[in-house]
């Protein structure tokens, strides 16, 4: 065996979906092989601290079962059988498919599809450029942020917050919806660092025991899509008992009188019945945010993952304005920092050729559009032809029995650029091997921080892996059709885009590895007021003027309350489905990202579902019993674990396992539904009414 090479440590960034956008030291130990990852010491958000599915990368890197060549299928859609063909017969094949749909449906029939696999500006979003350049159909992001972000703009106007940074300050930090010791682990760091520093309560809001309400001062487990309703008591005891800041309310708010008056009935009790916590719960959470001006209230996406999310999140949003906590550095709200970047991306996105009158077919509703449903098709052709990049539908969408006829149809043409054989990759016709981040240049912005950041190409690629950009530049190559765009590489794209939007160059970043763009106190707490017109955070929000669909509102956004408060249009149980399901992130999986690796899979063990001992005892099961969980969108096979940190009726299944792990071949995603959240769309993933039987 070769001695191993002193490693050279590399600056880099992790490229994965998650909001902490880590800076990372990397271990290069030859030109194509990687050891060790760490976070970076120097950076103050990183503050030395990764997860441990990152830390282990070089087993994502150097996996045996990287794709390496180009592939087309030869037996039937999914039985996995392919043979290896060189890249230009694949772009070749490729790009005639496309023609070919064009011809027949227009050129809308074919749907370039794609998400956040990689956040790299570059790699991800070049996708468009090709979309735009040929008038292809357009994409809603519907996955994720949606209601979310909805939510907490319908509040604040703008999508920012306090520092993240100044968790360091705060004297009490509520971790609501967020698991954040898997999910996003260095919102813990600073949490934890700072109780030691200086005695800062950690509060957590969870529908589960999880690691983070363990590592919590106070842990409040509630009924899944509940957060309106204990919002809306905390803001009753906060005016009842003069912890409202009237003179912040006055200067700083929309309606506080009318908010004042309305929450008269929610009271401790009202929510204790919705939310099954006890009085005793809500009110002493309610007393510690009350008096303690520097709260930070740090949400995530979890607890807006309901059909009710949207007006959740600006429920929950609406506590800081309410306490005034948004005056003192250390409180105040933080989201998501999505807002503050403001790239210019038009050369990436290929934005000077979009035709807004492209539809734009919503990505969580992936099953309806192959399966053909009129109003998922907006009216257009049936789908004939698709790319697909750094994402993995056939295992994350919602509504898996149709997302599996869709990609079963014959005469659907797809083609899947991936590092590795996702259940996406078997459906398609040509597989193309995909670079990971660090065998590709790109530029990366945090949602959990901010900064941007430097992640460039550190090794070479295994086999003939290519970037994203390499793919798109070659199909339009082959389509005959040209952009500016095209003949730029990512480092150009990067200097482009940073000189564009005001951020310096490529050279700068390169040298200093990040940029930090923080706005000012008094803008990150609204101090110069809130994001609407009037300056305002509104209580009472124009849930349609918030960044409204094509066709006005999604959903039942008819019904939506006009204030704060508990919005029954959940997913409730019933007597054929007596439980409610939420499908938690698994800590050493990301979304189906890592379900590859070994490491991470010994981890997990298997797929399962938590129950409460006394509804497993009430059905007969035991710990370990196999069992079918179902409802009116399928069923699924997967092992029972008892567990006590849940409320009865309540029952969690973590991680997006692949289908092909479940007995039945069936995965969790059968069992979510793609309904669209109002007003805006999003995916109700936790919000789901199940049976569960022996078997
Ligand atoms: N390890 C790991 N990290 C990840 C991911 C992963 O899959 N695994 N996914 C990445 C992605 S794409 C994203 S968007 C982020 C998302 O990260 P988060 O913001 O953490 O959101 P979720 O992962 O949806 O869920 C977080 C928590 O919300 C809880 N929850 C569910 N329903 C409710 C509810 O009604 N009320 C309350 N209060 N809590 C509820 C769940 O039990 C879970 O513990 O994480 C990223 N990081
Ligand atoms: N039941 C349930 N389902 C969920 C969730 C949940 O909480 N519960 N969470 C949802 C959420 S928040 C999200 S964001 C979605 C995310 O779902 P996806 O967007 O599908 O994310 P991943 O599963 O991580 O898959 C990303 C894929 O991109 C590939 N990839 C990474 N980098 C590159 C690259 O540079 N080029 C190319 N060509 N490919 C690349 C990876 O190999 C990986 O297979 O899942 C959703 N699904
Ligand atoms: S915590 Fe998130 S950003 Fe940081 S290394 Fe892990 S997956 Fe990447
Ligand atoms: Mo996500």
């Amino acid at each position: 065996m070769n001695k191993p090479l002193d490693p050279i440590t590399r600056a880099s960034v992790c490229p994965h979906d998650c909001p902490s956008t880590c800076a990372l030291e990397v271990d290069v130990l030859g030109p194509d092989r990687i050891g060790r990852i760490r976070g970076a010491a120097d950076n103050p958000y990183t503050d030395g601290v990764i997860c441990a599915k990152v830390a282990r990368y070089a087993e994502r890197v150097h996996h045996p079962d990287r794709l390496l060549k180009p592939m087309r299928r030869i037996g039937a859609k999914g039985d996995g059988r392919f043979e290896p063909i060189s890249w230009n017969a694949a772009l070749d094949e490729v790009a005639e498919a496309f023609l070919k749909a064009e011809q027949r449906l227009g050129a809308q029939s074919v749907w370039p599809y794609h998400y956040a696999g990689t956040m790299g500006q570059v790699q991800r979003d070049s996708i468009h450029r090709l979309r735009h350049v040929k008038g292809y159909s357009r994409q809603f992001d519907t996955i994720c942020t949606n209601p979310a972000w909805t939510g907490y703009i319908a509040g604040t106007g703008a999508l920012r917050g306090s520092d993240p940074r100044e968790m360091a300050v705060s004297d009490c930090i509520v971790i609501w919806g967020t698991n954040a010791v898997a999910t996003q682990v260095n919102v813990m760091t600073h949490a934890v660092k700072a109780r030691k520093q200086r005695g800062t309560k950690i509060v957590a809001v969870d529908v589960y025991r999880n690691e983070t309400i363990r590592q919590a001062d106070i842990g409040l487990v509630l009924r899944p899509g509940t957060d309106g309703a204990l919002a809306c008591a905390v803001m009753h005891v906060l005016f009842r008992d003069g912890h409202a800041d009237r003179a912040y309310l006055d200067e700083y708010t929309d309606c506080p009188a009318e908010l004042e008056a309305h929450l008269a009935t929610r009271t401790p009790e009202w929510a204790s019945a919705i939310t099954g916590l006890s009085v005793e719960e809500i009110e002493a959470f309610a007393t510690l945010v009350g008096e303690t001006p520097a709260t930070y209230f740090r949400l995530g996406y979890g607890f807006t993952r309901a059909r009710n999310g949207t007006t959740a999140m600006h429920a929950v949003a609406s506590i800081p304005a309410v306490t005034g906590a948004w005056r003192h550095r250390g409180g105040g709200a933080f989201h998501s920092n999505s807002g503050i970047y403001d790239f210019d991306k038009s050369m990436i996105e290929g934005t000077d050729v979009l035709d807004p009158t492209t539809r734009r077919l919503d990505q969580s509703r992936i099953g309806a559009v192959l399966t053909g449903e009129p109003d998922a098709l907006l009216g257009g052709p049936d789908v004939a032809a698709m790319l697909i990049q750094n994402t993995n539908p056939a295992s994350v969408c919602p509504d898996q029995e149709k997302v599996r006829a869709g990609f079963g149809r014959e005469d659907l043409f797809v083609c899947v650029h991936e590092q590795f054989m996702t259940e996406t990759a078997l459906m398609a016709d040509i597989v193309l091997p995909a670079t990971t981040f660090l065998e590709h240049d790109d530029v990366y912005k945090g949602g959990g921080h901010q900064y941007i950041m430097l992640g460039p190409k550190l090794v070479e690629a295994p086999g003939e892996a290519r970037e994203n950009l390499f793919v798109l530049n070659e199909l339009m190559k082959r389509l005959g059709v040209d952009h500016p765009g095209n003949a730029m590489t990512a480092r150009e794209h990067i200097d482009w885009m940073l000189k564009a939007s005001g951020y310096g160059d490529l050279e700068t970043l390169e040298r200093d590895r990040w940029l930090d763009i923080q706005p000012p106190f008094e803008d990150a707490h609204f101090l110069n007021g809130f994001g609407h017109a009037d300056g305002k955070y509104h209580f009472k929000p124009d849930w349609l003027t918030t960044p409204a669909n094509n066709d006005g509102g999604m959903g039942p956004y008819a019904t939506m309350p006009d204030l704060p408060d508990h919005w029954s249009v959940l997913e409730e149980a019933d007597e054929d489905h007596p439980f409610r399901l939420v499908t938690a992130p698994a800590r050493s999986f990301l979304n189906s990202s890592f379900t590859e690796t070994p490491s991470s899979r010994k981890k997990e063990g298997r797929p399962e579902v938590m129950v409460h001992p006394q509804d497993a005892a009430r059905l007969g099961l035991a710990d370990g019993d196999l069992v079918s969980m179902g409802n009116h969108r399928g069923e699924v096979r997967l092992h029972l674990r008892v567990f006590e940190g849940v409320q009865r009726g309540v029952v969690i299944s973590e991680g997006v396992w692949a289908n092909r792990t479940f007995v039945d071949g069936k995965g969790i995603n059968t069992l979510t539904g793609a309904d669209p959240v109002a007003p805006y769309g999003g995916a109700a993933l936790h919000d789901n009414k199940v049976w569960l039987r022996e078997g």
